[in-house]
């Protein structure tokens, strides 16, 4: 059985948990990272020698990197239809989960830590206020895509979809102001009411 390595409280390892479900697929998850400890061990170093969850176990196969983790899985159960075949659709679903891993979640990176992993009198105002522009400027094109397409890779649900919204839900979970951007969240509500997608999207965050 697949087995998933990492806490859910991480954006990374919601992606993947997320995906094993919406694809049918049978796992077993084991607490990891953070809190939980784990990743120092020299068991999992052998595993990932990077320290980081999630990590998956799958026949044999060892992976990390969450967005690889979600390519591989929805190849690899092509029924479910959230990779698709074609060169072009496929790679319209990897760039927009290459622009989540390295564009949105960079963008909003100082927001969270200081929003969610910061006591409140440590806190800086301006390097949340730099990190919530550069992240209002990435929800900008966010917003553009979704006007004429329903979902971020095209006019069906794929891969794309689940990474992106793990990162616009982390974004939406932040406590602070969002500039409203209608066509992001009818495209949030749409993906988040989603059955795999409720075990993961969660708040609040930690
Ligand atoms: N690029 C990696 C990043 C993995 C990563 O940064 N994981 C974080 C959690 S989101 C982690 O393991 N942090 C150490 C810990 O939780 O102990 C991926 O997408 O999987």
């Amino acid at each position: 059985m697949l087995k998933i390595w990492g806490r859910l409280s991480s954006i990374n390892v919601q992606k993947v948990v997320w995906c094993a479900s919406e694809l049918g697929c049978r796992f077993e998850r084991i607490d990891a990272g953070g809190a939980f400890g784990v990743v120092q061990t020299p068991g999992f170093q052998r595993l990932n020698p990077n320290r980081k969850v999630p990590v998956i176990e799958d026949d044999g196969l060892v992976l990390w990197e969450s967005n690889a983790i979600v390519r591989y899985l929805c190849a690899r159960y092509p029924d479910a239809g959230l990779c698709p075949d074609s060169p072009a659709a496929r790679a319209q679903c990897d760039m927009w989960m290459d622009w989540q891993a390295t564009e949105l979640t960079p963008a909003m990176r100082d927001a969270f830590l200081q929003l969610v992993r910061t006591a409140p009198q440590e806190r800086d105002a301006a390097v949340v206020e730099a990190s919530a522009r550069q992240t209002e400027s990435m929800m900008a094109i966010l917003d553009d895509t979704l006007r004429d397409r329903p979902f971020v890779a095209g006019d069906r649900f794929t891969m794309a979809d689940i990474p992106v919204a793990c990162g616009v839900h982390r974004w939406f979970g932040l406590p602070r102001q969002h500039i409203a951007r209608a066509h992001v969240d009818k495209w949030y509500q749409a993906v988040s009411r989603r059955g795999a997608a409720r075990t993961v999207l969660v708040l609040p965050l930690a």
